[in-house]
């Protein structure tokens, strides 16, 4: 790096021990090195520097009792990064890994990955350390109530629209929605990720793990005449992403044969039986363990990375962030593996991307390949403003638009600046540009 060396100092200096959030902005500003050669305009208006410092940071206290009397605390975020190009917008994540580097990485990914669906969306992240396995309904519903109690005075429909991530599905967004509409007297599509008879869009809940195959099926067909029909793949996760990224493997012609949960992965070389899969995981609410007790014939195996040498076609890390890493991406590449597609946030290391970029293997970056679910979020807050709602075949062919287009715009980029196929490059550069041009227009905002 050489004109933005000095970008990636400050943002080390300014956000010490955050290492999430040095590794997503590294990697952005290695693709962006030309950009800034060809803008001196832009380097001229500190939008480098801007673009890394979110717009506002906001840390608050989340109290609340549990099953059995006790107070609980958790520690609520939610960081607007950039309204460059719309109202802020991104997921809340609950997991008790979660602190002020996790929700930086994810916010500012979502700056560009918002850019890319070509809707009118800025870039936001919120979440909390709070753990909802194995608290029960009441307690869940309590712990979203009082986080919505301090957030709905930073959000709304035009202002910020906050979304699901892990650990935040249908029943913590219908809590939360719940306790906005009780504050502020107000039915609006304040968050995405609704219940379809309250204002939510269909195929939401899919969109993430469906965009994340049209994507990779465009890619593949593009750059290597390959396609899902008849591949074998490997699935990371068991989460919203995971299984519904599986449930189009199976409807475009590939057979996903492992799925993994935090506790360890399923192999199942005859193809995952995903109605098992759901109703394990989105019923009850179990370890993924469970489906062998149902399928004999698969086996369970404690501990996350081995999926990674189950010999597949195409990988698609649907789980989190860093679960791929060099030795895993080697791995991949020796059992004949031609193309990665990240459903989750930064779930290869950048060591990782390496190995796939060297190998030729066609690599879909998270911020283009799982933009489907942002960009469905898109769609509902559409649908809202129209009160009115669109068809299943509507939304999921507006989505399948969208990915497409997502591709070909970062395959151009990628092209126009001598990175050749490499869409990690493009994807930045393509999402980059457009919130670029619109600070730049805007003026420098006090
Ligand atoms: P879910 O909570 O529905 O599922 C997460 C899955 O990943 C679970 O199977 C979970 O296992 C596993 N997992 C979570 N944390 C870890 C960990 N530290 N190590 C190993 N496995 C883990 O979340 P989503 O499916 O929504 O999200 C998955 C990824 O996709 C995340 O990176 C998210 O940011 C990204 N994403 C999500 C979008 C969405 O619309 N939901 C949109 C775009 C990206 P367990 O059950 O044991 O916790
Ligand atoms: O990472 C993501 O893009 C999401 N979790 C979805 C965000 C959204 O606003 O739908």
């Amino acid at each position: 790096m050489k004109l933005l060396a000095s970008v990636m100092e400050q943002v080390i200096k300014r956000n010490p021990n955050e290492p999430e959030f040095h590794q997503a902005v590294r990697e952005v500003l290695e693709s962006l090195e030309p950009v800034a050669e060809k803008h001196p305009e832009w380097m001229a208006a500190g939008i480098f520097d801007r673009i890394v410092e979110p717009e506002r940071q906001i840390i608050f206290r989340v109290p609340w009792v549990d099953d059995s009397g006790k107070v609980q605390v958790n520690r609520g975020f939610r960081f607007q990064f950039n309204s460059a190009i719309g109202p802020y917008k991104g997921g809340i994540r609950l997991h008790p890994s979660v602190y002020s580097g996790i929700i930086k990485f994810l916010g500012f990914e979502q700056i560009l990955k918002n850019s890319l669906t070509g809707l009118p969306m800025g870039g936001a992240k919120g979440g909390s350390d709070f753990d909802p396995k194995g608290k029960s309904d009441n307690e869940v519903m309590r712990f979203c109530q009082s986080f919505m109690f301090e957030l709905a005075r930073h959000i709304g429909p035009d202002t910020d629209v906050p979304a699901g991530d892990i650990g935040t599905g249908g029943r913590e967004i219908g809590y939360m929605f719940g306790m906005y509409k009780k504050l502020r007297n107000e039915f609006t599509g304040v968050l995405t990720g609704k219940g379809l008879t309250w204002g939510g869009s269909l195929a939401r809940t899919e969109a993430t793990g469906y965009g994340l195959c049209y994507f990779m099926d465009e890619a593949m067909q593009t750059i290597k005449g390959k396609s899902f029909k008849g591949a074998t793949v490997v699935i990371s996760g068991s989460g919203n992403v995971a299984i519904y990224a599986a449930e189009k493997v199976f409807q475009l012609g590939g057979k996903v044969v492992a799925l993994s949960d935090s506790n360890g992965y399923i192999y199942d070389p005859d193809g995952i039986k995903l109605p098992t899969i759901q109703q394990i995981k989105e019923v009850e609410r179990k370890r993924i363990s469970e489906y062998i007790k149902y399928h004999p014939k698969a086996t369970y195996t404690e501990g996350c990375s081995g999926i990674w040498s189950i010999k597949c076609d195409i990988a698609l890390p649907s789980a989190t962030q860093n679960e791929i890493d060099e030795a895993s991406a080697k791995k991949l590449v020796a059992n004949g593996c031609f193309a990665v597609g990240e459903g989750a946030n930064m779930p290869s290391t950048p060591e990782a991307i390496e190995v796939f970029l060297k190998a030729g293997v066609v690599f879909g970056p998270a911020k283009a390949a799982n933009a489907g679910g942002v960009a469905t979020s898109g769609l509902e807050m559409c649908q809202n403003s129209m009160r009115y709602s669109w068809t299943f075949e509507e939304v999921d062919a507006k989505l399948k638009d969208i990915m497409i287009n997502i591709f070909k715009n970062s395959s151009a980029a990628a092209k126009a600046y001598g990175f050749g196929n490499n869409l990690v490059a493009g994807a930045n550069i393509a999402g980059f540009e457009k919130v670029a041009s619109a600070m730049f227009a805007q003026g420098i905002t006090y």
